[in-house]
């Protein structure tokens, strides 16, 4: 027999038994209405230098244009009660490039090491701000060149403000989730919730500005899809 054959055989099979029992979530946000426009960033003198084409804006929305929302916190907030996860190994990285924390919106799972570096010549101060009891607010200063900080998060908090005491304007939102079912919009408005088994959820889609939207998902076999809609209230213009 062909053992090279045989092997290719073999990983088809196992691709197809892990399709059956795993499936992604995929699905697009929307936004209806039209957000409010974005503001110059007042940056200090120092971070100035780093962006001789000109201040960046604030990134409240951030969409494609046609109706895609970016930057939306998708998460499993239930269906996975008595399940526990395992904690990978590698850390998430949270930069800070250009005074400005990168990317804006993330994603951790509890107790996993999130790695905040600095790519910048200037002086940050990482200030994690959690709201929910358990997660360890702290203070830490951090020069340039310096070695990554290093935090992990006990609970479960969509989404936790990381913000910098040095620069007033920098913030970013991460959310901690204690299973590994999460994912970050895109531009245009799509995720991918990968290899989830399957089951009936309850999925979230979390906007900072906009609101959240949950809607019940079956996963079976083959992938599960889950568009949502975010519509947007006065308060948020
Ligand atoms: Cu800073």
């Amino acid at each position: 027999m062909n053992l090279k054959r045989t092997l290719t055989a073999t990983a088809a099979l196992a691709a197809a038994l892990q399709m059956v029992s795993a499936a992604d979530i995929v699905g697009k946000i929307t936004l209806k209405g039209t957000p409010p426009p974005e503001k110059d960033i007042q940056l200090d003198a120092n971070c100035g230098k780093l962006h001789p084409d000109g201040n960046p804006k604030t990134k409240f929305f951030v969409t494609d244009g046609k109706g895609g929302l970016g930057d939306v916190f998708v998460y499993i907030k239930d269906g996975l009660t008595g399940k526990t996860f395992e904690v990978p190994a590698e850390a998430k990285v949270l930069d800070q490039k250009g005074c400005e924390y990168s990317p804006y919106v993330s994603g951790v799972q509890t107790k996993q090491k999130l790695a905040v570096h600095t790519s910048d010549p200037v002086l940050h101060n990482v200030h994690p701000t959690p709201a929910v009891a358990g997660n360890k607010e702290s203070n830490m200063a951090q020069l340039p060149k310096s070695k990554d900080l290093e935090y992990s998060f006990e609970n479960q908090e969509i989404l936790l403000r990381f913000k910098c005491d040095v620069h007033p304007w920098m913030f970013a939102y991460v959310g901690v989730v204690s299973s590994p079912y999460y994912s970050v919009s895109e531009k245009d408005g799509t995720f991918k919730i990968a290899n989830v088994p399957a089951g009936s959820y309850t999925v979230e889609a979390f906007h900072r500005k906009g609101g959240k939207v949950t809607q019940q998902v079956k996963v079976e076999s083959g992938n599960a899809t889950a568009d949502f809609t975010i519509e947007l209230k006065e308060e948020a213009k």
